[in-house]
């Protein structure tokens, strides 16, 4: 095996009542153990098997749609879970903070513009916010897209994900993407998010 599903950092109810046990447990060894596996059965015997996956996504314009989707599904919730803490939520400090205010006006207005791109993101996909070359900008790719695939329409380095496809919350949500969204906000873990804008 090429690629190794993660191991998570907390047990599976250690963000409730956030995100459901039961949400985490599906998504976790259902829905990521599926794209790390299909990613690894796309790239054997291919000279794939020797790149770092952020390798793959850059060039992913030239590979097929099995290991766009599936190489996408493998790093974006690698990265959510990462950012992610039963200690999250709060706000973030330092030097991120300072560039969230340079960038956006205020933390309030990021969250509000990161909320309007999780809500309106149609179907299945993620929010993000990214680092491009020093600047944060905020959007929204479909499916398992991300901003560091050369195929992206905003290109950068994601340092915070929100996965808003329906496995992610509808058990605990239903329909109302929303409340998940605000939820979301009390499991961040900013400090990850920091390290990754440094
Ligand atoms: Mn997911």
């Amino acid at each position: 095996m090429t690629f190794e599903l993660p191991k998570l950092d907390y047990a599976y109810d250690a963000l409730e009542p956030y995100i459901d046990a039961r949400t985490m447990e599906i998504h976790y060894t259902k829905h990521h153990a599926a794209y790390t596996n299909n990613l690894n059965n796309a790239i054997k015997g291919t000279e794939l098997e020797t790149k770092s996956i952020d390798e793959i996504l850059k060039n992913i314009s030239k590979q097929t749609m099995v290991i766009r989707n599936n190489g996408g599904g493998f790093y974006n919730h690698n990265l959510f879970w990462d950012i992610m803490s039963p200690k999250g939520g709060g706000e973030p400090k330092g030097d991120l903070l300072q560039a969230i205010q340079r960038d956006f006006g205020s933390f309030e207005k990021l969250k509000e513009l990161f909320n309007a791109a999780a809500t309106t993101r149609f179907g299945s996909g993620w929010a993000w916010l990214i680092n491009q070359n020093g600047k944060l900008i905020v959007n929204s790719t479909p499916n398992q897209d991300n901003p560091l695939m050369d195929i992206a329409e905003i290109k950068g380095i994601p340092i915070l994900a929100l996965d808003v496809w329906e496995h992610a919350y509808y058990l605990k949500y239903q329909n109302r993407r929303i409340e998940y969204i605000d939820a979301f906000w009390n499991v961040v873990n900013w400090e990850k998010v920091a390290k990754r804008f440094l």
